[in-house]
C-alpha cells in the first residue's frame, strides 16, 4: 500500500544509521530512531481513534518527539495541524472549532484550557518530551502498518489570517509537499552530506516543510534548536552547511562581529525567505562572509513558488525564477502583464493547495478555475523570467516572517466600547523588518487606552500586539472615504 508522503520522507530511512537531529543538550536522533518513534506515537494516534482523514491539532515545544508526532500523522493519514505556540485561548478556540479534530496534543501547561474547549481527546507532550503521548508511546511496538495515501489526500492543514479577519485552514496534499520537497531539494542540492542549522519554529511551512520535509527526503543532519539563537547558530555555523531563515535571522547574525568567512568556511548555502530580504542586508552580508543568501518566495496556500539559483545569479531584491514544476504570471486585471509590468503574481502548479476549509467561497475568490492562485503579492518579471516582489495588494504586515493581517487586529480594538474606529499598519522596523501600530479614535475623549492594549493582550497572541496605540481626532481617508495607512505609515513609521 502507498503513503505518497510516508514513503518518500520516512520509510526510506528504517534502516538509516545516520545522524537525523541533533539537539540542544547534545542528544542525538539517528533515522532508524526516528522512523520507529513515529512508528510508536502512530499506534497511540491509532488507539486514540484517529482515523484517515481526522485532524490532529498540535499545539507544543519544538522537540524531537514533536518531529516523530509529524511522522506519526503521516503514517496513519491524518491531517497535521500545527499551532503557533504564542497563540490565546480565544485563538485556539477558533481553529478547533473549525477543524474539529479528533485528538489535540498540547504542552501539559495548557492542558486545562483545551479540555475545557475540546469536544475530543487531549494528549500531552512536554518540552522535557515527558507528557500522556510521550508516555503512552514508549508501551507500543516501533513498527506499524502505514495507512495507504494518494496524492489528492490531505496531509496537513495550516492556518492562515485573512484580509477578512478571520483564519483561513489551507488544505496541503500530498502532492502539494512533495512536489515541492523534490523540487528544493534538487534546485538547492540538498544531499546526505549537508548539515542544516534549524531554528525556525515548526507550526508554519517555513520550519515545517521548506526545512525538514527537504532534510528528510535527503537524509540530512539537521541540527535541530529549540528557538533561534544567535550565541548558538554562531557556534554551529563552523560544523554546518546550511541554513535557512527569515530575514531577522540574518540582520541579527549581522549585529555579532564574530561573523566572519572563517566562521562560515563549511557553509555552502544561506536561504532566506518569508518577508523581503533588504538589498542592505544581502550587500552587508556578501560583504561580511562572501556568501551571496539565496532568496526564495512562497506561501502557506502554495509552499515555495519562487527562487534564486542556486548555481546562476543571486541577485538582491528578487526573488528569483519560479520553480521547474509551477508556473508564475503576472496580471493586470487577470490578463497577462508584459515583462516590465507590475501586476498580482498567480500561480499554478502541483505545490497550489486544495482550497480552504470549510469556505468553498474564499477559495473560488483566490483560486481560479484554471488553477491560478491569487496570491496577493504585486511583482514584475524581466523576460528571462525573473521576478521581483514589489509590493502587496493584500493588507499585510510581516513581523519576523510571522504574517499579520490589520483587520483581525482592528476587530477586536473596534468591538471596545468607547472606540470608534481603528487603523493598524506596519511601519519599518530594524530587527522585525515591520512592526505592528495602531490609530485609534475614540468615541469618548476621557476613555482610557490601556484597557485596549489589556483586550488585546487576552486575545491574541504576543506578536500579533501593537508596539504602539497612536490616538487620533479623525483617520485620514481618501475622497472615496478609505482610509490611507499610507499616510499612516509616513506619519508614523519613522
Ligand atoms: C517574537 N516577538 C515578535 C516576533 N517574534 N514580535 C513581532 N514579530 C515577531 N516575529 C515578540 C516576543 O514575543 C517578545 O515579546 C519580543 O517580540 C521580542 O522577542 P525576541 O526574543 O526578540 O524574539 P525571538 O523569540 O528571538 O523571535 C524572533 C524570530 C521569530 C524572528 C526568531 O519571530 C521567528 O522565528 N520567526 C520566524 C517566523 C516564521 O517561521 N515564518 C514563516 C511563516 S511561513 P515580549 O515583549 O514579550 O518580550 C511563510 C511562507 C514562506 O511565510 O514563504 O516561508
Ligand atoms: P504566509 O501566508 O505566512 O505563508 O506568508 C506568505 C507571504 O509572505 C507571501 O504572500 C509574501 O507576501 C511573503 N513572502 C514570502 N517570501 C517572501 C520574500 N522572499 N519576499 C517578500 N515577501 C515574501
Amino acid at each position: 500500500m502507498t503513503n505518497i508522503l510516508y514513503d518518500a520522507l520516512i520509510a526510506p530511512h528504517a534502516q538509516n544509521d545516520g545522524v537525523f537531529l541533533v539537539l540542544d543538550d547534545g542528544t542525538q536522533w539517528t533515522y532508524r530512531q526516528f522512523v520507529q518513534r513515529a512508528a510508536q506515537m502512530a499506534h497511540v494516534l491509532h488507539k486514540a481513534g484517529v482515523k484517515p482523514g481526522d485532524r490532529l491539532v498540535v499545539q507544543g515545544p519544538k522537540t524531537a518527539e514533536a518531529i516523530a508526532l509529524y511522522g506519526a500523522a503521516l503514517q496513519t493519514g491524518a491531517i497535521y495541524l500545527p499551532l503557533n505556540t504564542a497563540y490565546t485561548e480565544s485563538e485556539i478556540r477558533y481553529f478547533v472549532d473549525d477543524a474539529t479534530p479528533t485528538l489535540v496534543i498540547c504542552d501539559p501547561g495548557k492542558l486545562d484550557a483545551m479540555l475545557g474547549m475540546c469536544a475530543c481527546k487531549v494528549l500531552t507532550l512536554a518540552k522535557d518530551s515527558t507528557g500522556s503521548l510521550s508516555r503512552a508511546a514508549d508501551e507500543r511496538p516501533t513498527d506499524f502498518d502505514t495507512v495507504a495515501r494518494g496524492s489528492d489526500d490531505l496531509a496537513a492543514l495550516l492556518y492562515t489570517s485573512g484580509t477578512t479577519g478571520r483564519s483561513k485552514g489551507a488544505m496541503m496534499s500530498h502532492r502539494n509537499l512533495l512536489s515541492n520537497a523534490v523540487s528544493l531539494t534538487q534546485l538547492w542540492q540538498i544531499t546526505v552530506q549537508d548539515r542544516l542549522i534549524h531554528a525556525l519554529p515548526i507550526f508554519h511551512t517555513h520550519g515545517l516543510f521548506v526545512a525538514l520535509n527537504t532534510s528528510l527526503l535527503a537524509g540530512a543532519e539537521v541540527r535541530f534548536m529549540a528557538g533561534f539563537d544567535a550565541e548558538t547558530i554562531i557556534a554551529e555555523l563552523p560544523q554546518s552547511t546550511l541554513i535557512m531563515g527569515v530575514p531577522t535571522f540574518y540582520t541579527r547574525l549581522l549585529d555579532d562581529a564574530r561573523l566572519t568567512p572563517d566562521l562560515v568556511a563549511t557553509m555552502r548555502l544561506f536561504i532566506s525567505g518569508s518577508a523581503p530580504l533588504l538589498a542592505e542586508t544581502h550587500n552587508a552580508f556578501e560583504a561580511r562572509t562572501g556568501h551571496r543568501i539565496l532568496e526564495r518566495y512562497g506561501m502557506t496556500e502554495t509552499n515555495m513558488i519562487t527562487s534564486n539559483p542556486y548555481d546562476g545569479e543571486r541577485i538582491a531584491g528578487t526573488v528569483g525564477y519560479a520553480l521547474p514544476d509551477v508556473e508564475v504570471v503576472i496580471t493586470i486585471d487577470g490578463q497577462p502583464a508584459a515583462a516590465g509590468q507590475v501586476g498580482m503574481i498567480e500561480v499554478r502548479g502541483a505545490n497550489v493547495f486544495q482550497g480552504y476549509w470549510n469556505m468553498p467561497e474564499k477559495t473560488a475568490e483566490e483560486l481560479r478555475d484554471t488553477g491560478f492562485f491569487i496570491t496577493g503579492d504585486l511583482g514584475v518579471q524581466t523576460k528571462d523570467g525573473r521576478i521581483s516582489i514589489v509590493g502587496r495588494q493584500k493588507d499585510l504586515i510581516i513581523s519576523g516572517g510571522y504574517n499579520i493581517y490589520p483587520k483581525e487586529i482592528e476587530d477586536v480594538i473596534n468591538d471596545v466600547n468607547g472606540v470608534l474606529e481603528t487603523a493598524v499598519f506596519g511601519v519599518p522596523h530594524a530587527d522585525f523588518g515591520e512592526a505592528v501600530m495602531a490609530a485609534i479614535v475614540l468615541e469618548d475623549p476621557s476613555f482610557d487606552p490601556d484597557t485596549i492594549a489589556a483586550l488585546v493582550e487576552q486575545l491574541l497572541a504576543r506578536f500579533k500586539h501593537p508596539r504602539r496605540y497612536i490616538v487620533m481626532d479623525a483617520l485620514p481617508r481618501n475622497t472615496m472615504g478609505k482610509v490611507q495607512k499610507n499616510i499612516l505609515r509616513t506619519a508614523y513609521g519613522a
